[in-house]
C-alpha cells in the first residue's frame, strides 16, 4: 500500500492489508470476534497516532507488559507504522523485574495491565517513561480510548518512514552473566526470516494458524504472527495454550505452531488423531523436540512434525525440509539465507561430523545488544559469524543436531531461565551461603528449575520459594529446593553442575 511504501517491514506486513483488505486475518476464538487483515491495520494506524500524540519519536522505544490480545497486535503493528522500537515484556516479570527493562531500555511509552497500574505506575516514573497507557486482555483501558480518539484519521495514518537496517523491536534475553541484554532487532532481520519461513514453509492465503503462543516473544511474535500477515492467510487467535480448545479447532485449521510441551500435552487428549487429519503443518521449535515424541506424534496423527531452530538473537537459523526427510531429534538444514558453521573455541571450523559451537550469519541477524557494545563483540566474529552457545554438529546430508548448550541455561516450557540469576536471587536471602540452580528432565516442560542450597541455619523448601516471591517470575523460580552441606567443586573451585544434575535427575519425574 502506498501509505506504507516507505517502511521497510510495515510494507511487506501490510500487503494483504492493500490487496485484499476484506481478507480475514484473525478469529478471536474467546469472543468470536473476526477481524480482516484491513482492519487490523486501521487499528494499528489508529495505535500510530496515538503513540505520535504521546510523543513518540523514530526510534523511541515503546513497551508494553500486557495479557496477549488483538489490541496488543495492533499496538506492535502501530509502533512500526510510527518509526518506533516494539519492545513486549513477558507478563509474568515482577515489578522488580519490569523497571530493570524500563530502566534499560529508557522507553517513551509503556503500556501495562490495568490491574497492575498502580505497582507499575512508580516504577515507570523511575524509568522517566513519557505517556503510560493501560491495556487489559479484554482490549480495554486507556491505550484503547486513545487510540479511538483518533478516528478515521488516524485509521488512514500514513507510516513514518524507516530503511532496512532500523530498529523494529527489542526482545530482552538473559545473559548468562550479568544482567538482561536488548537483542536489537531490525527491519531487515525480521522481513528477511518471516519472508524465508513463509515460503520454505509453503505458507499461502489458505493457511488457517492455531495461534496459541504468547505474542511477547520470537516464536509467537515474528514467526507465527509475521508469517500469518505476509502470506496473507488467517488465525485462530487462543489466549493461551489449551489442549482441548486447539483438538476442536483442528478441523479448522491448516497448521499449529508450538513449543515442544504443546505436543506432549495434545498427545493426551481423546480425539486427536481424527481432529488433526485435514491439518497441513505442525511446527515444533525453542526447546529440543525428542525423537520419542515426534514418534508418537507421527503414530498418533500421521503427521511428521517439523523441527526448526532460533534464537532471539538470529529468528530462525535452520528448519527440517517442508518436502524433504524430517528426521526426529535434528533441527534440519540452514533456511535459504542462512550460513551456519561448527566451530571450535577458537572460531576455528570444525570437519563436517565433529561436534562443537553453532555459529550463523545471514540477514536474520540482529543488531547487536541495546547499549552493550561490549556483550555484543564478545558473541561475534570479526567475519560476521553469531556464536550461539549451542553445541551441535551437521551430518553428512547437511542435517544439524544440537546435542547441548556450552552456555548455562535451562528451557523450561519454551522459556529461558538463566541459572545465575536465580542463584543472586537465592543467595541474597537470608541463612543462604551458596546455591546451585540446574535443569533436570520434566515429563511437562522438558526441563524444570531445581535449586540446591547450602545454608548456614536450618531452612525449608517453602521459605525460599516464599523468598523468591516478588523477585522472579514463578517461571524462573525452582520447582524444587534440595538443601546440602556443600557443592562439588572441581580443583578450579568451580561447581559440577553436571554432578548435581545427575545426583537430582529424577527429582521432577
Ligand atoms: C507456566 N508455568 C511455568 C511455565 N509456564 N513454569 C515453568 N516453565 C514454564 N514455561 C507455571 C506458572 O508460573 C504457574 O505456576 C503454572 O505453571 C501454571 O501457569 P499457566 O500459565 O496456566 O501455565 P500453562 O498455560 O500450562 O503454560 C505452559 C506453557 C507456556 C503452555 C508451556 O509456558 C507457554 O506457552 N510456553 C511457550 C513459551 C514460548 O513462546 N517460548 C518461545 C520463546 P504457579 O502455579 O506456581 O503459579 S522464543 C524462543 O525460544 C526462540 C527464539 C525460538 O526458537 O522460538
Ligand atoms: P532464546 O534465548 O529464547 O532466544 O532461546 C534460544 C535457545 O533456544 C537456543 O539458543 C537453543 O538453545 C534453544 N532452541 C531453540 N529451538 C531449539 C530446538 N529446536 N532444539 C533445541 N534447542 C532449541
Amino acid at each position: 500500500m502506498e501509505k506504507y511504501a516507505g517502511n521497510h517491514l510495515a510494507a511487506i506486513l501490510a500487503r494483504t492489508a492493500g490487496e485484499a483488505p476484506e481478507a480475514l486475518f484473525l478469529e478471536d476464538v474467546a469472543s468470536g470476534a473476526r477481524l480482516s487483515h484491513g482492519a487490523l491495520w486501521q487499528g494499528a494506524g489508529r495505535m500510530a497516532a496515538a503513540l505520535l500524540r504521546a510523543g513518540v519519536k523514530p526510534g523511541d522505544r515503546v513497551a508494553i507488559q500486557a495479557q496477549k490480545s488483538v489490541a496488543m497486535l495492533e499496538l506492535y503493528l502501530g509502533a512500526l507504522l510510527a518509526g518506533a522500537v516494539f519492545l513486549p515484556l513477558n507478563p509474568a516479570y515482577t515489578p522488580a523485574e519490569v523497571a530493570y527493562f524500563l530502566g534499560d531500555a529508557a522507553p517513551r511509552v509503556f503500556v501495562c495491565d490495568p490491574a497492575r497500574l498502580e505497582a507499575l505506575e512508580p516504577v515507570a516514573r523511575e524509568a522517566g517513561v513519557g505517556a503510560l497507557f493501560t491495556l487489559g486482555a479484554d482490549g480495554q483501558g486507556t491505550l484503547a480510548e486513545a487510540a479511538g480518539a483518533e478516528g478515521a484519521a488516524g485509521a488512514g495514518f500514513e507510516a513514518v518512514a524507516r530503511g532496512a537496517e532500523d530498529l523494529a523491536a527489542i526482545l530482552y534475553t538473559s545473559g548468562t552473566t550479568g544482567r538482561s541484554k536488548g537483542a536489537m532487532l531490525s527491519h531487515r532481520a525480521l522481513a528477511s526470516n518471516s519472508l524465508a519461513l513463509r515460503d520454505y514453509w509453503r505458507f499461502t492465503a489458505e493457511d488457517v494458524l492455531i495461534h496459541a503462543l504468547p505474542i511477547y516473544h520470537t516464536h509467537g511474535l515474528f514467526v507465527a504472527t509475521n508469517i500469518m500477515l505476509m502470506a496473507g492467510g488467517s488465525c485462530l487467535f487462543l489466549p493461551k495454550f489449551d489442549a482441548a480448545g486447539i483438538v476442536e479447532l483442528m478441523p479448522r485449521a491448516s497448521a499449529l505452531m508450538g513449543v515442544p510441551t504443546f505436543y506432549t500435552r495434545l498427545l493426551a487428549e481423546p480425539g486427536l488423531g481424527a481432529a488433526a487429519r485435514t491439518m497441513r503443518l505442525f511446527v515444533s521449535g525453542s526447546a529440543p523436540l525428542l525423537a520419542q515424541t515426534h514418534r508418537a506424534w507421527f503414530e498418533a496423527t500421521g503427521h511428521r512434525i517439523l523441527e526448526r531452530y532460533g534464537m532471539t538473537e538470529t529468528n530462525m537459523n535452520t528448519s527440517n525440509p517442508y518436502e524433504g526427510e524430517r528426521r526426529p531429534g535434528t533441527v534440519g538444514l540452514p533456511l535459504p539465507g542462512v550460513e551456519l558453521r561448527v566451530c571450535d573455541g577458537a572460531g576455528r571450523a570444525l570437519p563436517r561430523g565433529e561436534i562443537g559451537t553453532l555459529e550463523v550469519r545471514g540477514d536474520n541477524l540482529f543488531s547487536g545488544y541495546w547499549q552493550m557494545p561490549e556483550k555484543t563483540a564478545e558473541e561475534m566474529r570479526p567475519d560476521g559469524f553469531f556464536i550461539t552457545g549451542d553445541l551441535g554438529f551437521v551430518d553428512t546430508d547437511g542435517y544439524v543436531t544440537i546435542v547441548g548448550r556450552g552456555k548455562d541455561l535451562i528451557i523450561s516450557g519454551g522459556l529461558n531461565v538463566y541459572p545465575k540469576e536465580v542463584e543472586e536471587a537465592i543467595d541474597a536471602l537470608p541463612g543462604v551461603v551458596e546455591s546451585a540452580v540446574i535443569g533436570v528432565p520434566h515429563a511437562d516442560l522438558g526441563e524444570g528449575v531445581v535449586a540446591v542450597v547450602v545454608a548456614s541455619e536450618p531452612m525449608e523448601e517453602a521459605g525460599v520459594r516464599a523468598g523468591l516471591a516478588g523477585r522472579l517470575a514463578r517461571f524462573k523460580q525452582p520447582k524444587r529446593v534440595v538443601f546440602v552441606a556443600e557443592l562439588p567443586r572441581n580443583a578450579m573451585g568451580k561447581v559440577l553442575k553436571n554432578v548435581l544434575r545427575e545426583a537430582y535427575g529424577d527429582l521432577l519425574g
